[in-house]
């Protein structure tokens, strides 16, 4: 990746930031941690290595992705609306009775491919998406994303092993290995030491990557995509709430609410992190 598609992504990343703040907004609860943890992960996705446009939503060939911690939905919202799948006017009726955009992803929204938001089966769906894929011999990938909380479910671990038995390479997940879950650290409430190792012996190949660094992730992707005869692991070494000071690694931001105080903060902090992106 040249540098000039890095500082692109980069500032992509930061815009998502932006329409998240705004579509929390001030006064009610968004779940703002987990979302920005993979701001730079949805640049990377939608905006450089999927096939994926607005304009072919519905090709059979188009990379699939399946947000298994779908509470994070508000970021890939930013990331479709980004993508031209729909006006930004939904994004101020986000979470609305009669707004297009729900607080979990749902395939009447266009650019979603699952329902998820129960957590542990997002990555059982997109097996069955690529298995299906294989099945009818079209190329397409299939992208997961799963948070570290959500590694206590039980049917991750079929799922993990499914795709190993049936050598499903064409199947990329993500761990969002952001360390702090809905009410604290992951591993005072349910610890699942040596994720990698654990993800080895179930058969899968498992990249580690600083997942706020977009040429990191960009290779960890690229990596994924050359494995053969197994399904691939691409852990995100994030921050919860990154980019945001009063957030980060703060479980109260899992699905806090905003002030006025900390609204304004918020997007200055990202016209400041803007700033520097763009002076170099
Ligand atoms: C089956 C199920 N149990 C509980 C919840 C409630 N819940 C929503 S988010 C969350 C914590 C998830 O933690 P993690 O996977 O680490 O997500 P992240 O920190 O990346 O946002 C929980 C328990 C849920 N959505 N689904």
């Amino acid at each position: 990746m040249n540098g000039e598609k890095k500082k692109a992504l980069e500032l992509m990343a930061l815009r998502l930031r932006r329409d998240l703040i705004e579509m929390i907004g001030v006064g009610a609860a968004g779940h703002l941690g987990g979302s920005s943890s993979l701001a730079e992960t949805m640049a990377v996705l939608y905006f450089h290595v999927m096939r994926f446009s607005a304009e072919s939503l519905k090709d059979p060939g188009r990379d699939r992705l399946v947000l298994s911690k779908g509470h994070a939905a508000l970021i890939q919202y930013a990331a479709l609306c980004e993508a031209g799948c729909f006006p930004r006017s939904e994004l101020k009726r986000v979470k609305t009775l009669n707004g297009l955009l729900q607080g979990h992803p749902d395939i009447s929204i266009p650019g979603i491919e699952a329902v998820t938001g129960s957590l542990g089966q997002g990555l059982s769906v997109a097996l069955g998406m690529a298995l299906a894929l294989r099945l009818d011999k079209i190329p397409a990938r299939v992208y997961a994303v799963m948070g570290d909380g959500e590694q206590s479910e039980g049917q991750i671990w079929e799922a993990a092993m499914a795709a190993a038995n049936f050598k499903v390479d064409s199947l990329t997940a993500f761990l969002d290995w952001n360390k702090v879950q809905a009410t604290g650290a992951t591993k005072d409430i349910f610890a699942i030491p040596n994720l990698a190792e654990k993800w080895t012996s179930f058969g899968w190949e498992v990249f580690t990557v600083d997942g706020h660094d977009i040429a990191a992730i960009h290779r960890g992707i690229e990596r994924s995509q050359n494995v053969r005869g197994k399904p691939s692991l691409v852990i995100l070494d994030t921050v919860k709430g990154k980019c945001f000071s009063f957030a980060e690694g703060n479980a109260a931001y899992h699905n806090g609410v905003l002030t006025e105080e900390t609204y304004a903060r918020a997007l200055g902090e990202l016209e400041e992190l803007k700033a520097r992106i763009e002076n170099g």
